[in-house]
């Protein structure tokens, strides 16, 4: 067997198993690839005897082409076999591919010139060089060697030993290239030539397309934009990175299916019919809620079934749901001319949740639809429509009357459904009620022995009033002995009254249901014994002089309160009036009431109406006390004829002062001239006709409250601050029994005696205004002593007795804390913000829980349901009557029992860590900071250093300073033990 048949015989059998030939990575695209052309390559060879073109078959026994070469016998061998021209399309890294099989030297006998390796060259051209072909035009790329070469051995044992090699060449610039191999006395094997280069093959990732990409031969990626799938839309712009190697790198930004499309096999597909999709994203479609359907693909909501809604705020999601049905088991408990209803939740909700109740009202008379609606004067508790509970009570029907009362289910979707109402209905007859109070006394004529009166049939009689019963006596005898006499009408007059005595005196009516409800008490004077004449025996002349007398004070006073009311008509600032009502409601005649010195039209006339002028030569002036607005406070001694000498405070009125100044500061006298209680400072009198222009007032020798209580720092026992609170509690309600509201109520304000008695002072007009300190101005432009002063105060100047009360709380909180400043160094905007956020000063050290509590109750932001001056009297009445109640401290106390107001309120005791504390009692602003840290005990938070806090993350100096404060009040509060957190 010669050589060349040796060698085919050997390339034949390499063909047995090489199915990995045509196999190759689809990121690989072919520019060549010997093994797929079926006829001749048409290679060029250089000599013609050199490299041979063999056909063979592959193991399935398809036709494929191969070179070989094995002139060993021969010396200097130098055999090219170049290829067709290869065009390079857009690559510009190119891979050569070579299988072949090379013959081992040694076990070739006798051979001449043998080697084991070919060399592999290129050369890049425009065009194809046809059949030229020029050796030193290529450039060597490398030398090839075989990893295995075979034996004769082998070939017996029909061992394959198949090489294959892959070179890179690059980057290429021209459109293409020829390939050449040279054998320098080799016996080889050219099995298959493959060219190819590398690409990033088109892909979906995210729902975005990236094509075809081919890198470029530099080691660097090349960036590419996908776009989104049909149906989608681009979240964050889709981009992936193309490597040299042809893969795709570091995806970003996505795609997401539109509505009415899920992600469905890299593409977005529509909902199928009976799903949807209302909202886009990579979410499925979601099946149609109960009472929902759709019978189309790619579905954003379904609709609903017939008699089925939604409404308008429902999402797509929750299921299509219907009117509920009628109320069940209406039954009626009757008491008087009121009704209680009741009811059940109605058997069918419609598949809702907000299910409210109408409650119809209507009167009826007996026989067949007699019934029409009821009048406005029934009412309804809560009320008559948007019931969430199923009760209500009705109120002020009239007695002995047929009612019918249809109760009505309605959701959310009763207005989408036909118009059938569904309700429950039911029929009561009211009993037999008692005649209301008597509510509007009027005083007719008063003498020295006798008063007549008159009033008004009350609002509700429930029947025919048979009499009134008119209840008297003497006010010091404190209703151990009265009088009660009865009249038909509405009319009495009392006799036999002691002259210059103050009498109380109640009216009630009666029907056959029997006593209505008292009125008010209401007190009057008859007059004192100089009005009467001597002649004690002539009836005729009393009678006609106290007539005349009655006539003539009726005229004055008919007169006085005609004229006030045209004054106060014509006022130009209706808001800033201070009404002779207090808190809205109409005060019983009998009743002082405050006046407004700025209704009238000459204010001294006011002055001189409540002050007493003063003889300057009566005042000695000893020393300056203070400073006020006007000029100095001193205090002095005050002697009138016939009287003891007192000591005096004596403001004056700077010299220079113009008329406007002169009037505020005696309207000052004007305002405390007009009260006369214990707790309230005492107007002795004023000096107008002399200069300086002073007010004179009874002397407080510890000068104010806040002052002094920072002088005398934890010196009094509870009870002695629980009673000087008490004593300016029962001045604020004498003052807002009055209808005075005094908007600068704060310890600054309150003087204090050397018995420790407080009375409340700083009455001025113009003083919250411009002369407070403490007060600032709001937005709406008005000043006010913010941190005193109820929000809804600062926010819309709503002025009542009300936001006195929230200011007590604050002055409660003055008192036990020995003078702090409320809210410490917090800026007045800070204080806005964090009252209208819900925070409150904390208690202060060893405060009593039950004063705290009152505290929290004067805070409450709706300002109803605060207490009233007198219910704080009589709560701290009731703390100093039972001190022990007194004993229990804010930090150590259980919640304290609810003095007045069902309200949930911060107990700190509570509160299992600082973080809750501080949530509950909305303390301070920076709990956030807080979460995630534990404290075991106030101390060891108190204790925090402002270290620590930056640790927590509170930053700023001020709220570090403000929690350690209030943190140290905490701490004080377990100087006696831990405060259980
Ligand atoms: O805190 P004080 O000593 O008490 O300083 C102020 C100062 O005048 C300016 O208002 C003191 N003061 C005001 N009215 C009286 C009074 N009736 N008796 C004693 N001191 C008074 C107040």
């Amino acid at each position: 067997m010669d050589c060349k048949t040796l060698t085919l015989f050997n390339f034949l059998s390499t063909f047995i198993s090489i199915a990995e030939l045509i196999i190759h990575p689809s990121n690989e695209v072919n520019l060549l690839d010997s093994k797929a052309s079926q006829g001749e390559l048409g290679w060029i060879s250089s000599p013609s005897h050199g490299w041979e073109e063999i056909s063979g078959v592959d193991e399935h026994y398809t036709p494929i082409r191969t070179f070989q070469v094995c002139n060993v016998m021969e010396y200097s061998q130098n055999n090219w076999l170049r290829t067709n021209w290869i065009p390079r399309n857009s690559a510009q890294k190119i891979y050569v591919e070579l299988k072949f099989t090379l013959r081992d030297c040694n076990s070739i006998p006798m051979v001449l010139t043998c080697k084991e390796t070919f060399n592999l060259h290129y050369l890049e051209t425009d065009e194809d060089q046809g059949s030229m072909f020029r050796e030193h035009q290529f450039s060597k790329i490398d030398t090839i060697a075989a990893d295995e070469s075979f034996t004769q051995m082998d070939l017996g044992d029909r061992i394959l030993k198949l090489n294959t090699e892959v070179r890179e060449v690059g980057p290429m610039t021209k459109k293409g290239f020829h390939l050449a191999f040279q054998d320098v006395g080799a016996c080889v094997a050219l099995v298959s030539v493959r060219v190819y280069f590398k690409k990033c093959p088109f892909t979906v990732r995210n729902l975005a397309m990236f094509p075809d990409t081919v890198p470029t031969d530099s080691q660097s990626l090349v960036e590419v934009r996908g776009s989104c799938v049909n149906h989608s839309r681009e979240e964050d712009p889709p981009k992936m990175y193309c490597s040299t190697e042809g893969e795709w790198l570091v995806p970003i930004g996505k795609c997401l299916c539109n509505i009415g499309y899920e992600e469905r096999g890299f593409a977005c597909q529509a909902c199928r019919p009976g799903f949807y999709k209302a909202s886009s994203g990579n979410v499925e479609c979601s099946k149609c809620p109960p009472h929902s359907y759709t019978h189309l693909e790619g579905a954003v909501h379904c609709d609903c079934e017939k008699n089925y809604f939604r409404a308008e705020e429902d999402p797509v999601s929750m299921a299509c749901s219907r009117p509920p049905s009628a109320p069940r088991n209406v039954i009626s408990a009757i008491n008087e001319t009121s009704v209680i209803l009741d009811w059940s939740w109605p058997a069918d909700s419609g598949g809702r949740k907000d299910v409210t109740f109408n409650v119809v009202c209507k009167r009826c008379w007996p026989g067949p639809r007699q019934c029409e609606p009821c009048l406005g004067a029934v009412r309804f508790l809560p009320r008559a429509t948007g019931l969430t509970n199923t009760t209500v009570t009705v109120v002020d029907l009239l007695a002995h009357t047929n009612y019918t009362f249809e109760i009505e289910a309605q959701n959310r979707v009763s207005s989408q459904a036909p118009t059938v109402r569904q309700y429950a209905a039911v029929t009561i007859t009211t009993n037999q009620a008692a005649p209301s109070a008597v509510t509007v006394i009027r005083k007719d004529r008063t003498s020295r022995n006798s008063i007549s009166l008159s009033w008004m049939e009350p609002e509700r009689p429930n029947g025919i009033i048979l009499d009134y019963e008119v209840k008297y006596y003497e006010k010091q005898e404190q209703e151990t002995s009265y009088t009660i006499l009865r009249s038909k009408g509405t009319n009495v007059t009392l006799n036999g009254l002691k002259p210059d005595t103050t009498y109380l005196l109640q009216i009630r009516a009666r029907t056959a249901a029997g006593y209505g409800s008292s009125s008010h008490k209401f007190d009057f004077e008859t007059s004192p014994d100089s009005f009467s004449i001597s002649s004690e025996n002539s009836q005729v002349v009393l009678i006609a002089v106290s007539s005349a007398v009655a006539i003539i004070l009726l005229t004055v006073v008919l007169y006085i309160v005609i004229s006030r009311f045209c004054r106060y008509s014509k006022s130009k600032h209706p808001d800033e009036k201070r009404l002779p009502f207090g808190n809205g409601h109409l005060r019983l005649p009998g009743i002082k009431t405050y006046v407004d010195p700025h209704t009238y039209e000459d204010p001294s006339q006011a002055v001189h109406e409540f002050a007493k002028e003063l003889e300057a030569s009566c005042i000695a002036i000893d020393k300056v006390v203070g400073a006020g607005e006007f000029g100095e406070v001193c205090s002095g001694r005050l002697k009138l004829p016939s009287k003891k000498e007192i000591c005096v405070a004596i403001k004056t009125l700077k010299a220079g002062y113009t008329e406007k100044q002169r009037r505020d500061f005696l309207s000052e006298a004007s305002i405390m001239g007009q009260f006369d209680h214990p707790n309230i400072i005492r107007l002795e009198g004023v000096v107008t006709r002399s200069k300086p222009v002073m007010i004179v007032t009874e002397y407080m020798e510890n000068g104010s409250l806040d002052g002094f209580l920072r002088k005398h720092d934890a010196q009094f026992t509870v009870i002695q601050l629980v009673g000087m609170l008490r004593g300016i509690a029962s001045g604020m309600k004498y003052l807002s029994d009055m209808g005075y509201v005094h908007r600068d109520l704060a310890a600054r304000n309150i003087l204090v005696n050397s018995n420790l008695v407080c009375k409340v002072s700083d009455f001025g007009l113009s003083r919250v205004l411009e002369d407070d300190p403490e007060a600032a101005y709001t937005t709406r432009g008005g000043k006010i002593p913010i941190r005193w002063t109820a929000p809804e105060a600062i926010a819309y100047r709503k002025f009542t007795s009300a936001s006195d009360v929230w200011s007590y709380g604050i002055v409660l909180w003055e008192v036990m804390s020995y003078g702090e400043r409320p809210y410490w160094e917090m800026s007045n905007q800070d204080v806005i913000k964090a009252v209208d956020e819900g925070y409150r000063l904390p208690p202060p050290m060893e405060c009593p829980a039950t004063l705290y509590q009152l505290m929290l109750d004067c805070w409450q932001k709706d300002r109803n349901n605060r207490p009233k001056f007198e219910q704080i009297v009589s709560i701290l009445d009731k703390l100093i009557r039972n001190p022990s109640s007194l004993k229990i401290t804010a930090s150590t106390a259980s919640r304290p029992v609810n003095l007045l107001l069902d309200r949930t309120s911060t107990d700190i005791t509570s509160c299992h860590t600082m973080g809750d504390w501080l949530e509950s009692a909305r303390t301070l602003p920076c709990k956030d900071a807080f979460s995630g840290v534990s404290y075991s005990s106030c101390n060891t938070l108190a204790k925090t250093s402002a270290e620590d806090f930056k640790k927590v993350g509170v930053m700023i100096a001020g709220p570090q300073k403000k929690i350690v404060s209030s943190l140290t009040t905490l701490e004080m509060h377990s100087k006696n033990g831990p405060v259980p957190v």
